[in-house]
C-alpha cells in the first residue's frame, strides 16, 4: 500500500501564506500531512500540515498541536516547558499549570516501535511529574512518571528528560500529570501510528482529531486539593465539562460560543476520532448527533469494529472511532451537529458536575444553517448504567494473524482486591473534619489505604531503602462479608493506612479480580495499571463468585486495555504476565479517589535473563 505519510520536509511557510484560516477548516487533520519522522530542528514543525494545523489551532481554539520532531530516524523529541499560564473558560480567568503554553497540551507523534524523549522543564511553582499513559515501557520504570512511585517530583526550576518506549501499542493514547491533581491541565494526546509500511486493519480514513474530553474548575484546583486534605471532605465538583479544553456554548453561552470546539468534515471523507477521557471525576457518554460511530480501537489497541450511536468513555480511557460524514437521512437537514459529552455517574448520592460539553461537527460542502446545530439525543442520560453496560459487553480485540492475542489460560496467583471509600479517623486533638460523621474521607485497596512514601519505591527497592514500603498487600480482602450489600457493617467503613506493595516473580501469570463494594456508597471505578495492559477477561455486578463467574470468562478475543471500569456494586477480571521487571502503580482514575488512598504497587523482580531485567537507573533522576 506503499507509504502513508510521505515525508514532507519542504520549507515551512510562513503564517501570512495562511493568512486566510478559514479557507484551511477542512474538518480535522488530513493524513498526508502528518508529520515526518525526520524533523527539522527542534521547535520546527517537521510537516507543512502542522503549521496549517497549528493556524487552525489558533483560529478555532482548537487545542492540537504541531509535533516537534527533532532527530532524524527513529527517535522523536519533544521539549515541555510547564508553565504558568493564564485562560479564561466561562468567564473566569485563571491561572493554570500548562505545557508550552497549551491547554489541553501538545500531542506526541510516533509510529509504533519508535522511542521518543522528552525533555520537561518545571517552570511552574509547585513539583511535577508526567506519566505516558498506556505506555507499556518495558524494563523502564524510571520513566513511567507516578509521584514518590517511581521518581521523586521534578521540583521547580528543574528538568527530567523521560524516554518513551512504544512496543506493542498502536492507536491513542495520552500523557498526563501525575502529581497531585496537576492533570486537569497537564495533559495531551499521544498518537502511535502503524510502523512505517503497514497500515491500519481497517480502509485509510481521510482525516483524523484528536478529541480530549475534561472539567474545568473556576477555582484553583490545587487549592481546593489542599484544602479538601485539610478539612478531610470532599472536593468540589467541576464547573463544566469540556471538549479539548472548551465547554461548548450550552454552558454559559455568552462566556463559552466563541470558544467552542468546530471540527469541520466533507461529504465522503472518513475521520478518525482519538477520543480520549482526560477528567478526574467521571465517566463519560459521548455521541455526535445524526451520526453512528464505528469503533475501531481502544488504549492503544484494536478492536472488532462494531458500529454505535454512543460510546461510554473512563477516565483514562481512549477509543478510536470511524466517522462517516454523511447528512443524516432522519435529521433536519442541518449542516451543523453537536459533539456532545456527558457525564456518567453511578453512585446517586454524589454532588455532581452534571454538565454537558459540546462540540459542533460542521459540514463546509453544505450551504451553512442558521439554527442551532442538531443535538444527539441519543446520548444515554447521566445515570444510565443499562447503556454504559451495553457499550462495554461490545469490546472485543480485534484478533488476526497480524493482531493476534495470548490470553493466559493458565493462572499462576489468583488476587482478589476490594474496591473502597472509607474513612479514617480526623487526626489531631479532637479535630473535627468534614467527612462522614465528622470523620476523613479516605480509601483503600483490600482496605489498605494507599500513603505515599517518602523515597520513592523505585528507588527504595533498587537501593534497598528500608522503611518506605512493606511487601505485604495481601492477595485478598482482610474480611468476607456481602462486599455489594448496602447494609453494609457500619464498621467495615473505616480503613487502616499503609504503604504495601505486591512482589512478584518475573513471568508470573497473574489474575486480579477487582470487586467494588458499597462501603459509603457504590460506584463504579475505572482502575488503571501502569506497565501492562490486560486482557479483561469478565465483568459482573454482585459479588465475584470464583465457583461460577470464570465460566463465563471470554479468553478467546477479551479487550485488551490499561483502564477497565469496575461496574457499580460489580466487579472485572483482568490477566496480565508480569514479564515486565520494575515498579508499577495500579489505582483508581478517579483523581480523587487516587489521592485518598484507592491505589497499589505491584513490583515485578528481575528474571533471569538481560531481557529481563530492568534497565540501570538513568543519571539525573530528580532526589526527593
Ligand atoms: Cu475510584
Amino acid at each position: 500500500m506503499g507509504t502513508f505519510w510521505p515525508n514532507r520536509r519542504g520549507p515551512s511557510p510562513s503564517h501570512k501564506m495562511y493568512a486566510s484560516a478559514k479557507s484551511l477548516l477542512s474538518c480535522c487533520m488530513p493524513l498526508h500531512q502528518r508529520p515526518t519522522m525526520g524533523g527539522v530542528g527542534n521547535k520546527m514543525p517537521a510537516g507543512r500540515g502542522w503549521l496549517l494545523l497549528g493556524v487552525v489551532v489558533l483560529a478555532l481554539g482548537v487545542a492540537a498541536s504541531p509535533a516537534q520532531a527533532q532527530a532524524p530516524g527513529t527517535s522523536n523529541h519533544y521539549d515541555f516547558y510547564i508553565t504558568e499560564t493564564k485562560v479564561t473558560r466561562l468567564c473566569h480567568e485563571k491561572t493554570i499549570l500548562a505545557v508550552n503554553g497549551q491547554f489541553p497540551g501538545p500531542t506526541i507523534y510516533a509510529h509504533k516501535d519508535d522511542v521518543v524523549t522528552v525533555n520537561v522543564y518545571n517552570q511552574g511553582n509547585k513539583n511535577i511529574t508526567v506519566h505516558w499513559h498506556g505506555v507499556d515501557q518495558p524494563r523502564n520504570p524510571w520513566s513511567d512518571g507516578p509521584e514518590y512511585i517511581t521518581q521523586c517530583p521534578i521540583q521547580p526550576g528543574a528538568n527530567l528528560t523521560y524516554k518513551i518506549i512504544f512496543t506493542e501499542e498502536e492507536g491513542t493514547l495520552w500523557w498526563h500529570a501525575h502529581s497531585d491533581f496537576d492533570r486537569a491541565t497537564v495533559h495531551g494526546a499521544m498518537i502511535i501510528y502503524p510502523k512505517q509500511g503497514t497500515t491500519y486493519p481497517y480502509p485509510m480514513p481521510h482525516k483524523e482529531m484528536p478529541i480530549i474530553i475534561g472539567e474545568w474548575w473556576n477555582e484553583d484546583i490545587e487549592q481546593l486539593l489542599l484544602d479538601s486534605q485539610r478539612t478531610g471532605g470532599d472536593i468540589p465538583i467541576s464547573n463544566a465539562t469540556t471538549i479539548n479544553g472548551q465547554p461548548g456554548d450550552l454552558i454559559n453561552p455568552s462566556c463559552s460560543k466563541n470558544g467552542t470546539f468546530r471540527m469541520l468534515v466533507e461529504h465522503g471523507k472518513t475521520c478518525l476520532l482519538r477520543v480520549i477521557n482526560a477528567g478526574l471525576t467521571n465517566e463519560m457518554f459521548f455521541a455526535i448527533a445524526g451520526h453512528r460511530l464505528t469503533v475501531v480501537g481502544t488504549d492503544g489497541r484494536y478492536l472488532k469494529p462494531f458500529t454505535t450511536d454512543y460510546i461510554m468513555i473512563s477516565p483514562g480511557q481512549t477509543f478510536n472511532m470511524l466517522l462517516e460524514p454523511i447528512t443524516p437521512t432522519n435529521g433536519s437537514g442541518n449542516s451543523r451537529y453537536y459533539i456532545a459529552a456527558r457525564p456518567y455517574v453511578t453512585n446517586f448520592n454524589l454532588q455532581v458536575d452534571s454538565t454537558t460539553a459540546t462540540g459542533i461537527l460542521e459540514y463546509v460542502d453544505m450551504p451553512p444553517s442558521s439554527g442551532p446545530p442538531d443535538f444527539p439525543n441519543q446520548l444515554p442520560a447521566l445515570r444510565d448504567i443499562a447503556a454504559a453496560t451495553a457499550y462495554t459487553a461490545q469490546l472485543r480485540s480485534l484478533v488476526t494473524e497480524q493482531y493476534p492475542v495470548d490470553v493466559p489460560t493458565h493462572v499462576d496467583e489468583h488476587m482478589l482486591v476490594t474496591i473502597a471509600v472509607n474513612t479514617v479517623p480526623c487526626g489531631g486533638n479532637n479535630q473535627t473534619c468534614t467527612g462522614p460523621n465528622g470523620n476523613r474521607l479516605a480509601a483503600s485497596l483490600n482496605n489498605v489505604s494507599f500513603v505515599d512514601p517518602v523515597v520513592d519505591i523505585l528507588d527504595a527497592y533498587y537501593y534497598s531503602i528500608p522503611g518506605n514500603y512493606t511487601p505485604d498487600f495481601p492477595n485478598k480482602p482482610p474480611f468476607f462479608f456481602n462486599f455489594t450489600d448496602p447494609n453494609f457493617p457500619t464498621n467495615k467503613s473505616f480503613t487502616q493506612r499503609g504503604t504495601k506493595v505486591k512482589v512478584v516473580e518475573y513471568g508470573t501469570v497473574l489474575e486480579v479480580v477487582l470487586q467494588d463494594t458499597a462501603i459509603l456508597g457504590a460506584e463504579s471505578h475505572p482502575m488503571h495499571l501502569h506497565g501492562f495492559s490486560f486482557y479483561t477477561v469478565g465483568r459482573g455486578f454482585g459479588n465475584f463468585d470464583q465457583s461460577k463467574d470464570p465460566a463465563s470468562y471470554n479468553l478467546v478475543d477479551p479487550p485488551y486495555q490499561n483502564t477497565v471500569s469496575v461496574p457499580k456494586g460489580g466487579w472485572a477480571a483482568i490477566r496480565f504476565r508480569a514479564a515486565n521487571p520494575g515498579v508499577w502503580f495500579m489505582h483508581c482514575h478517579f483523581d480523587r479517589h487516587a489521592v485518598w488512598g484507592m491505589d497499589t504497587v505491584f513490583i515485578v523482580k528481575n528474571g533471569k535473563t538481560p531481557e529481563a531485567q530492568m534497565m540501570p537507573r538513568p543519571p539525573n533522576m530528580p532526589k526527593c
